[in-house]
């Protein structure tokens, strides 16, 4: 195990190697190699820390947690005021202790929580100034909102960049790799007909790792840093939006632009907002709620009115049993079968087992045993 000091020198160093290296197929496998180098010391730098009862924690409310993430100025404050009605200050957070100022978005009947950020700054990967534990915030998020002022927009490339190095992958879909550590018989790879690393790759990053024998199972494509990440084990997958922020002061044409690249470039959605003037909050609000994947069921008792003011709030991908769980864990057990209208019925009042996957909108009457 390593001490920060000396941790944080390595991973500066590597990653001076890594940034003077150029990218071609030539330097590729070693880029890999550095990367899965620099993983595994923030791996070890994390574990040290995590023992030591470091580490920072918020507590998570609602039904979903987003952060706002976005250099000074940019209108986080603003934007968290819009949102939720929270009293952060605006535009004085150099004079404020607090590291993270919460504020909770109710829409469509979820409990959204908004964490702003304010410590969050530029060259944050090195772990400079306390902005570790800003990290450690971002980490337990379901979601990213990033704030960009749009006269300054190349800011969100630097951003998604940063997170890169910190292990949070934006908008990437988690890779679905299997290793099996064996006693012998060296390192091999299947990958069941997906595009993968090749075999050597896979090999010297897992002997970076100490691993020499192993069979690696693919079930979805994998590049080289998807692999690594895998084998690091330490990188978190969330789903980020972009508020474009303060549209008032540009034209509307070059919000269009803008709004265009930044989705070219991140594969994100965009959502042009004044947090100033209030402009479009709705429209980000449903982004927010949409870009989590909550639903709302309404619950109907068997000879009585749905509930619509008070749904209840799951992810997408839910089913009865989940339902229930949400509503009383200790009732699980005992679904006799439940009764479903909407969107994800055949037919109104469709009969069904407590595995029938529910969507928004749904309308479900459970019937116990
Ligand atoms: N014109 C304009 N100014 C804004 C907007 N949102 C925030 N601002 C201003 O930008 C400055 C920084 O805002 P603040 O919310 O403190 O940014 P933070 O540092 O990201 O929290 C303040 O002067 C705000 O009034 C907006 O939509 N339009
Ligand atoms: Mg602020």
């Amino acid at each position: 195990m390593i001490d920060k000091a000396s941790g944080q020198k390595k991973i500066e160093e590597l990653q001076e190697q890594y940034s003077k290296t150029k990218y071609n197929k030539a330097t590729n496998k070693y880029l890999g190699i550095l990367r899965a180098k620099i993983a595994k010391v923030k791996h070890e730098m994390e574990s040290r820390g995590r023992r030591k009862g470091a580490g920072y924690s918020v507590r998570k409310s609602g039904n979903a947690t987003v952060v706002l993430v976005g250099f000074p100025n940019a209108g986080k404050s603003s934007l968290l005021k819009a949102l939720t009605g929270a009293q952060s200050r605006v535009a004085d957070y150099a004079f404020t202790t607090l590291d993270v100022i919460p504020g909770m978005l109710e829409y469509n009947g979820a409990k959204i929580q908004i964490l702003d950020l304010p410590g969050l700054i530029q060259g944050m990967h090195v772990g400079r100034g306390g902005s570790m534990k800003v990290v450690s915030v971002i980490r337990i998020a379901d979601m990213i909102l990033f704030v960009i002022d749009i006269n300054q927009h190349q800011q969100i490339f630097q951003l998604v960049e940063e997170l890169n190095l910190l292990g949070i992958r934006v908008n990437r879909k988690k890779p679905e790799i299997r290793i099996e550590v064996r006693q012998a018989g060296g390192v091999h790879a299947e990958p069941n007909g997906h595009r993968v690393p090749d075999p050597r790759v896979v090999q010297s990053i897992l002997n970076e790792f100490k691993i020499f024998n192993a069979v690696v199972s693919f079930y979805a494509d994998a590049s080289d840093q998807d692999f690594i990440d895998f084998a690091a084990g330490n990188c978190v997958y969330l789903r980020g939006a972009v508020a474009l922020n303060k549209i008032d002061t540009v034209d509307q044409r070059k919000a269009a632009a803008v709004e265009k690249e930044i989705r070219a470039g991140t594969g994100m959605e965009v959502i042009q907002i004044s947090a100033k003037m209030a402009e479009n909050i709705d429209m980000l609000k449903k982004a927010v709620f949409d870009g989590l994947g909550l639903i709302r069921i309404f619950l109907k008792p068997k000879d009585g009115q749905p509930d619509f003011i008070n749904p209840l709030v799951l992810e997408k991908g839910s089913n009865v049993a989940d339902v229930v769980r949400k509503i009383n864990t200790k009732l699980a057990g005992s679904i006799r079968y439940a009764m479903v209208s909407g969107p994800s019925a055949k037919f109104p009042n469709q009969r069904v087992g407590e595995d029938h996957r529910v969507m928004d909108g749904d309308i479900v009457t459970v019937i116990f045993s």
